[in-house]
């Protein structure tokens, strides 16, 4: 797969949405085993649209599909589905408005931060969306985040990698999933949101958005993914009781090539040396380690207590405010690229898509 061989022309857009189907709750049907990715979904978003009341029929973009043949349920993703998503993403959105990607909940907020990264300088707007319910199962939420997406994805001042969800436009980078069950899925605990829907109507906030802020030259980084091999990345949450024989477990394995921890509160690791010398000599390893709280909401301070002093030491890279899904992505986004260690560690410490 390579990159597209030119950049998009915002003078000449194509009129369409580009809807990009993966599989996900959205279009399942119910198997012998449960719910389970279905096909023919063309038709069936034809159908299902066509349900719509003829005002908001009529203020919906012209979209084509793509399907990939082999549809998941979200949990089965992998990075090198990301690199396959990108690059398909890549080669296709100069002949289109936008494009809407339907998409697994349980980590389709992890697909989002990894295009973010991989499609960096976005012109026009990506759109992930999906369903906590069937498109034809009674009172499903699926065809309100269709329309809002399909919405969003023409909107001319989106440019960048978002998600739409109940009524929700947020940052692909931001975002995390909060419920298994409700429609209220996602939430985007340390940055507003991009828009929401008011009545028949998407409310977008450009002040918020990427392309005021910091959207730069464009230009996509699409990075091989499966090169890193399975698990060159690892995440890995403190508990209670856990001992440096346990971490050196995870960190010393010769295919750990980096690692997110997800420390308490506000970036604190239990007093004992013997966990920071693990830490350290991964570090000097030139394995790349950072750090965000188990807090979903707020910021890490590395060392503003003593419990924390420690780790800046130790080599490992302070993430803020970032989701977890922002901060592993970017590990895998910064791990398979031909950088040194300082470019990735400077590269992890700045902003790139505002997931920080
Ligand atoms: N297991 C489903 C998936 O992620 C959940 C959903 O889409 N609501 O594919």
């Amino acid at each position: 797969m390579s990159a597209p061989s030119s950049q998009p022309t915002p003078e000449a857009p194509h009129p369409s949405v580009l809807i990009i189907y993966t599989g996900g709750t959205l279009g399942m049907r119910a198997g012998r085993h449960g719910l389970t990715p279905a096909g023919d979904i063309e038709s069936r978003l034809t159908h299902a649209l066509g349900q719509l009341p003829l005002s908001q029929q009529q203020a919906l973009p012209p979209y084509e599909v793509f399907s990939y043949p082999d549809l998941i349920d979200s949990s089965a993703i992998t990075p090198g589905h990301w690199t396959q998503l990108a690059n398909d993403i890549a080669q296709r959105i100069a002949d289109y408005q936008g494009v809407v990607v339907i998409h697994g909940t349980d980590t389709l907020s992890w697909t989002a931060a990894s295009l973010a990264y991989q499609l960096q300088g976005l012109d026009r707007a990506v759109i992930l969306t999906g369903a906590m319910q069937p498109l034809e199962a009674p009172d499903s939420d699926a065809l309100d985040n269709l329309y809002g997406a399909l919405r969003c994805a023409r909107e001319p001042g989106m440019q960048e990698v978002a998600i739409y969800f109940h009524g929700k436009l947020l940052r692909g980078a931001r975002a995390t999933k909060q419920h298994s069950e409700a429609v209220d899925a996602f939430s985007s605990p340390n940055y507003p949101l991009l828009g929401e829907r008011v009545g028949d109507d998407i409310v977008h906030y450009p002040s918020r958005s990427l392309a005021e802020q910091q959207r730069g030259a464009p230009r996509f980084e699409l990075p091989d993914y499966n090169a890193l091999g399975e698990g060159a990345i690892i995440r890995l949450a403190l508990w209670p009781g856990i001992t440096a024989w346990q971490l050196a477990a995870w960190l010393d394995d010769s295919r750990v090539k980096g690692g997110l921890l997800q420390l308490w509160g506000a970036g604190n690791l239990p007093d004992d040396p013997s966990l920071l010398a693990v830490l350290a000599k991964a570090s000097g390893e030139g394995k790349l380690l950072a750090a965000i709280s188990q807090c979903p909401q707020g910021s890490i301070h590395l060392g503003a207590y003593a419990a924390g002093q420690g780790l800046h030491d130790a080599g490992v890279l302070s993430g803020d405010d970032m989701t977890p899904e922002a901060a592993f992505g970017k590990l895998v986004h910064l791990a398979a690229q031909p950088l040194s260690e300082d470019d990735r560690r400077q590269r992890f410490l700045m902003p790139l898509v505002g997931e920080r």
